[in-house]
């Protein structure tokens, strides 16, 4: 690799090229850089190459570009634009995403795997010629902060000016920082094409292909738009941070930073969170009064004196747009309804306005959403009944459009990580909030997240669908290998997170126990006790709070009377929904490899101890006082 130079362009590539654009990659003194360039102009065949560098009049063409090819539209607010994916390509395609390994190696069975000889023959014949006529872009981005030792560079070319302009919007730029590699091999690539287009979607959906090749730290995409599919330094890079990480002992997690902020307290105090969707994810990192450091990936490292430390590996949201409102969303919804740049993707649009599901504003009947021309009652080809905007219809936009980011969001140094919360969704097992009983104890909570099935999502309700730390969909390690570096990485710190469990989603005759905003008081909890505050009730299933400490809070944080008898219906041990959960963890588990030791034991110790303590009080739901002395 270090010899590829410029004599070793193909005329393909010398001819595609300006000068002006070949010096720019001459400046970066990388061959791997140029090989790639080189080799992937060569076999997309692109029409034009355009290297495009940080300054603001290159991102501009981008943005521009967007508009002129059609992939977005100008809406009538100043800034905002409207994207649309294919029909058929409005979320991540599982089934036609792989990682490409080596015959023999496992990974979990939820992770479809290839061979990588085979995966790549197949996807370069794909990719052979995918992008003529078009023009690529070739980028450079920065997942982390810039000039951070958290940071890791990505190239990424791609046939997509949305794609490079939301891009634009998620991540820092990162031509200067491939000059600071000074030549280094150490960067993660990524190679779109959203394949041929007809009416601005990608038209070969069925030769949609998501390849995550480990070995050569790039992951190669195409004949798709949705951006996490398209958008490599999404959820394509954070499976090779995974990956980095897991060799390099250091954790990437699909979690967001909050800085929590207990009113008349001098002091911020961030955690990570992560959350399967539909559990409180957004409505947590965005409690009302609290900032905002990400909302979806994190790289966590040890510092010197023994701190955990994260950094938002993004500058921008890609996020859910359904159900915000005025009144759930306050900060989000004033974003989304006022001029700034902002990219909605699968909405409605009706006179250059964007409208979403549970918007909170009167539906319109018709207008132009991801179907194309809508009206009320208008069916698909498979005779399902297409809704206003599409579930997943998303907003991208930059983090500090929002009134409450964190300034820390770009400190290089990444934020000091005092508490860490996992959370879960279930009608009738899980307390709302609890601490574990040590950092093992709080992985194996990670371990053992499951979310219940609503009927909001598709397929049956109540169904219990586990989500190993929100990661297992990007788990291209063996599970358990990742589960072990978590515990060896928090035993390694002196100053060790606490860990806690939510679950917002309790119920009582059918009816939601909690309200929208108290997990503001289960949060602030949270963070009172990495301060040492608030005692504790010890119990089997780990450390809960007690009634006078959260009766107080409700009280000063949102005014309300909390009574005695909803806590000691919300904090009971349900003892044989618990032993239900461990059941189904067990058969889970059982079907992973190389599930460490430290799990089987706790998940033995927990039933037993469960187990003992119905006995003991020969009760199936225990409530909170029996264990307190
Ligand atoms: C998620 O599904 O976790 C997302 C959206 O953040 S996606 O980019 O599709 O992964
Ligand atoms: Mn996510």
């Amino acid at each position: 690799m270090k010899d590829f130079n410029l004599d070793n362009l193909t005329e393909t590539t010398k001819t595609l090229l300006s000068e002006e654009d070949l010096q720019k990659l001459v400046a970066l003194k990388n061959p791997k850089v140029l090989k790639i360039v080189n080799e992937f102009v060569d076999l997309c065949k692109p029409a034009k190459v355009k290297v495009i560098i940080d300054n603001p009049k290159e991102i501009e063409y981008v943005r521009q570009g967007a508009l002129r090819e059609g992939e977005e539209e100008k809406l009538t607010k100043e800034g905002h634009t409207i994207h649309y994916d294919g029909y058929y390509d409005q979320a991540r395609d599982v089934g036609n995403t792989a990682v490409l390994i080596r015959k023999g190696t496992k990974l979990s069975k939820v992770i479809n795997t290839k061979s990588r000889e085979e995966g790549l023959n197949e996807i370069f014949q794909i990719m052979d010629g995918v992008m003529r006529g078009k023009e690529v872009l070739v980028r450079f981005f920065c997942l982390g902060p810039t000039n951070s030792h958290f940071s890791i560079c990505a190239l990424q070319l791609t046939d997509s000016f949305y794609v490079a302009h939301s891009e634009d919007l998620l991540y820092r730029t990162g031509y200067e920082e491939f000059k600071r590699l000074k030549g280094s091999e150490d960067f993660f690539y990524f190679i779109h094409s959203a394949g041929p287009l007809e009416k601005n979607v990608s038209k070969n959906i069925d030769d949609r292909r998501i390849y995550i090749d480990l070995k050569e730290s790039r992951v190669l995409s195409v004949n798709n738009q949705y951006a996490g599919n398209s958008i490599g330094l999404k959820k394509l890079a954070l499976r090779l941070g995974i990956y980095k990480a897991n060799h390099e002992n250091w954790l990437t997690e699909h979690m967001f930073i909050m800085g929590v902020k207990p009113e008349g307290k001098n002091r911020i105090t961030y955690f990570t969170g992560a959350y399967p969707s539909a559990c409180g994810k957004t409505s947590t990192a965005m409690i009302p009064g609290q900032q905002i450091v990400g909302d979806d990936i994190a790289y966590i490292r040890e510092d010197n004196e023994g701190y955990a430390r994260a950094v938002n590996i993004e500058s921008g949201i890609f996020g859910i747009i359904r159900d915000v409102n005025e009144i759930d969303d306050p900060l989000i919804f004033k974003a989304l309804t006022s001029p700034r740049e902002l990219i909605f993707s699968n909405v409605l649009i009706k006179d250059g306005k964007p409208f979403w599901l549970g918007d909170g504003r009167e539906p319109f009947k018709s207008g132009i959403n991801h179907s194309g021309e809508w009206f009320e009652g208008k069916k698909d080809k498979g005779g399902n009944k297409i809704p206003l905007a599409h579930p997943n219809a998303r907003y991208t936009m930059r983090i500090k459009e929002l009134e409450n980011w964190d300034p820390a969001l770009n400190d290089p140094g990444g934020i000091r990580v005092s508490g860490i919360l996992y959370g879960g969704r279930d009608s009738d097992t899980s307390v709302p909030i609890l601490e574990s009983l040590n950092w093992e104890h709080g992985v194996f909570y990670g371990a053992i997240i499951e979310s219940e099935s609503t009927s909001a999502t598709l397929g049956k309700v109540g169904i219990r669908k586990p989500s190993p730390m929100a990661n297992l969909d990007f788990m291209v390690i063996p599970l358990g290998l990742y589960l072990d570096n978590h515990r060896k990485f928090g035993n390694r710190l002196i100053h060790c997170p606490k860990i806690f469990a939510t679950n917002y989603f309790l119920k009582k005759d059918g009816k939601y126990c909690n309200g929208m905003l108290d997990k503001k008081v289960w949060v602030l909890w949270a963070e009172g006790r990495t301060h040492g505050e608030f005692k504790t009730i010890k119990t089997p299933i780990g450390f809960i709070p007690k009634y006078e400490d959260l009766k107080k809070l409700f009280r000063t944080i949102l005014n309300q009377n909390y009574k005695e008898e909803d806590y000691n219906y919300q904090f009971s041990i349900r003892v044989s929904k618990w032993l239900e959960k461990y059941e189904r963890m067990e058969k889970m588990y059982w079907e992973e490899i190389q599930i460490p030791k430290f799990f089987w034991r706790l998940l033995k110790s927990q039933k037993k101890e469960i187990l003992e303590t119905k006995q003991k009080f020969n009760l199936n739901i225990i409530p909170p006082d029996y264990f307190s002395n």
